[in-house]
């Protein structure tokens, strides 16, 4: 009798189903090689209807414990909603067999019983389909990062039975934006942490530092080539590859999404975060790419929220001190995810979806699109640097060799947060929040340069791409360039007086210039234009903030210090390439270096 009342209350309060609801199986499902994969199966007990399959695969592992969590919390309204869920280890990993390789390049269709992670999704549909009561016949994949990837991966050769996915927060290319380089340039302590992480054993490792900053630990390790000596003893595929492969060479590009994948048959949501601190290039590269082939179909979406890489899975009120008002998080799984799957797999309401869909920061409320970006009512503007740090929307006059100068020195990198920076995979890291913390840890540092407005008179909404363009010469023979874009909030405001906060930012590494395949010297003291393309944002700097720019040259450990001597292979070069140079930044009328802004008319 209480049993029942119980159960009447929780019906009462619309509570979901809890795990009990569910009947829990494990399999292992054999691919076409006969590699058999972990898999657990959940299925509603007394479902009314045939249920879709939806499928997360995964290098992290679903122990039990893990993937209960999971249906209560990240995937709790797709749960309401009614879904057979399927999560799966992929090959090597946890209770998978097979051997995992770090984003497996693309099977060769011509070998029969080849695999790759399409393939893989492919074979797993398949079984499914054949081996699970009371389907429908329908399955979807989602998944955040390298669920995410996995997800595209999916699209490359569909099953006739995948009807929608959702590609979150995925890397579409590892030597261009996303986590193991920018712009070639290295994503030095994600990178290594990451290779230990993975390549350690089948199960997730997170490497033993001996000091608490690692900052510190990084910088006296001393240059790249001794990571292997010390540590990797080349015995980690992806530290090989690193090593092997320093520019964007056949090895990269066979696995870049963006050049393998151009199309997609399959309703797809392309989710991405504003300040996601490893895969924000990914997801918004792969909207553009499928984009470009999507006219007819229209099978294309992007949604960009105000989040941490994955924090849509998670709770998002806020990220570090930014809060957005109510849980967006939230409102992107009930409002969004979940509608998306339940139109497409089991045909409910009509889809509302518009083309993209932004959340504006600083203003804190949603916008819709029928591009991204946007073209209609943009009017790009250019903001200059200027003497005196000033930032102008008028180009400067002076003539000949007015510039802005500092010394960059390998010896003494910038932090890229303020330190102590714990390892990656530490309780309480930081890493991440790390985007929003406040730049005045360097604003007027020797080697950082800032240039800001006076306080805006107006709103100023951007809504689009926004690239810089350095005039800039050093006197080493390569430099990297790190540009970034901050609203500061005024000296009055009463949560944050003053602080810094970053918009958007990126690093370009000069001997790409010309070519990512075939880096080239600079030549010292000559000046060059490079364009650094700050990536999208959608962001209100408010009556009363300044727009600032910040130029630095290092930006450590997350980036690797670059010699600043053109060497052929950064990964070897020894310690005595690593030289200071003097960077200068121009900003005479022939030489305006500016901030290209897409600027929301009103
Ligand atoms: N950013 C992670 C990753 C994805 C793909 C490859 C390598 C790393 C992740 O969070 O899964």
């Amino acid at each position: 009798m209480k049993r029942v009342l119980i159960a009447a209350l929780l019906v009462l309060a619309g509570c979901s189903k809890s795990p009990t609801d569910w009947n829990r199986t494990e399999v292992m499902i054999p691919m076409r090689d006969g590699v058999r994969l972990h898999t657990i199966i959940f299925a509603p007990k007394n479902a009314h209807e045939k249920l879709p399959f939806l499928m997360e695969r995964s290098p992290y592992g679903f122990d039990k414990g893990r993937d209960e969590r999971t249906l209560k919390t990240r995937y709790k309204q797709l749960a309401d909603e009614g879904f057979i869920f399927v999560l799966q280890d992929i090959r090597g990993r946890y209770g998978s067999e097979g051997e995992f390789a770090m984003q497996r390049h693309p099977h060769d269709k011509s070998v029969p019983k080849s695999i790759d992670e399409g393939t893989d999704a492919y074979d797993t549909i398949d079984w499914l389909l054949k081996n699970v009561p009371d389907n429908n016949g329908r399955a979807g994949i989602l998944g955040i990062s390298y669920g995410g990837w996995l997800t595209a991966m999916a699209l490359m050769e569909p099953h006739p039975a995948l009807k929608a996915v959702s590609e979150q927060a995925s890397p579409a290319d590892m030597f261009l934006g996303d986590d193991f380089h920018h712009n070639g340039a290295f994503r030095l302590s994600y990178g290594f942490e990451y290779v230990a992480r993975m390549e350690t054993g089948k199960v997730q490792y997170a490497f033993d530092f001996d000091k608490y900053d690692t900052f510190d630990w990084y910088l006296s390790l001393g240059p790249l080539s001794e990571i292997d000596r010390k540590y990797f003893h080349g015995e980690k595929p992806t530290w090989n590859n690193f090593v092997n492969h320093p520019n964007f060479d056949r090895f990269w590009q066979d696995q870049a999404v963006q050049l393998i994948l151009t199309k997609t048959t399959v309703p797809n949501l392309n989710v991405a975060g504003w300040w996601d601190q490893e895969d924000f290039w990914g997801p918004m590269k792969i909207y553009d790419t499928l984009e470009k082939n999507d006219a007819s179909e229209h099978k294309n979406y992007l949604v960009v929220g105000p989040w941490r890489h994955g924090q849509w899975g998670a709770e998002g009120k806020s990220l570090g001190p930014v809060e957005f008002g109510d849980d967006q998080s939230l409102y992107f799984r009930e409002k969004i995810e979940a509608p998306w799957f339940a139109y497409w797999l089991k045909d409910k309401g009509t889809l509302q979806q518009p083309e993209a869909m932004t959340f504006e920061t600083g203003h804190n409320a949603w916008s819709k699109f029928n591009a991204w970006p946007p073209t209609e009512n943009i009017e790009k503007r250019k903001l200059y640097t200027s003497a005196g740090g000033a930032l102008s929307f008028d180009a400067p006059r002076e003539s000949g060799d007015a510039f802005d100068s500092y010394v960059s020195d390998p010896a003494h990198p910038v932090p890229y947060r303020h330190r102590p920076i714990p390892p990656t995979y530490s309780a309480n890291s930081g890493w991440t929040t790390w985007l929003t913390e406040d730049q005045r840890f360097v604003h007027l540092r020797p080697d950082v340069l800032s240039w800001s407005t006076e306080p805006l008179k107006e709103d100023t909404v951007i809504a689009g791409d926004v690239v810089a363009h350095l005039f800039a010469s050093t006197t080493g023979s390569d430099s990297d360039w790190i540009v970034k874009l901050i609203d500061v909030y005024p000296e009055n405001d009463a949560k944050l007086p003053g602080y810094q906060l970053m918009i958007s930012n990126e690093v370009f590494r000069s001997r790409f210039r010309n070519s990512f395949e075939k880096p080239e010297a600079l030549e010292a003291g000559k000046v060059y234009e490079f364009p650094v393309d700050i990536h999208s944002a959608n962001h209100d700097f408010r009556r009363g903030h300044r727009i600032m720019v910040q130029v630095q040259s290092t930006w450590f450990p997350l980036i690797d210090r670059n010699p600043q001597t053109f060497v052929e292979n950064i990964y070897k070069a020894p310690a005595g390439d690593y030289r200071a140079a003097t960077q200068k930044i121009y900003r005479s009328a022939g030489r305006a270096s500016y901030v290209e802004l897409p600027v929301q008319r009103r």
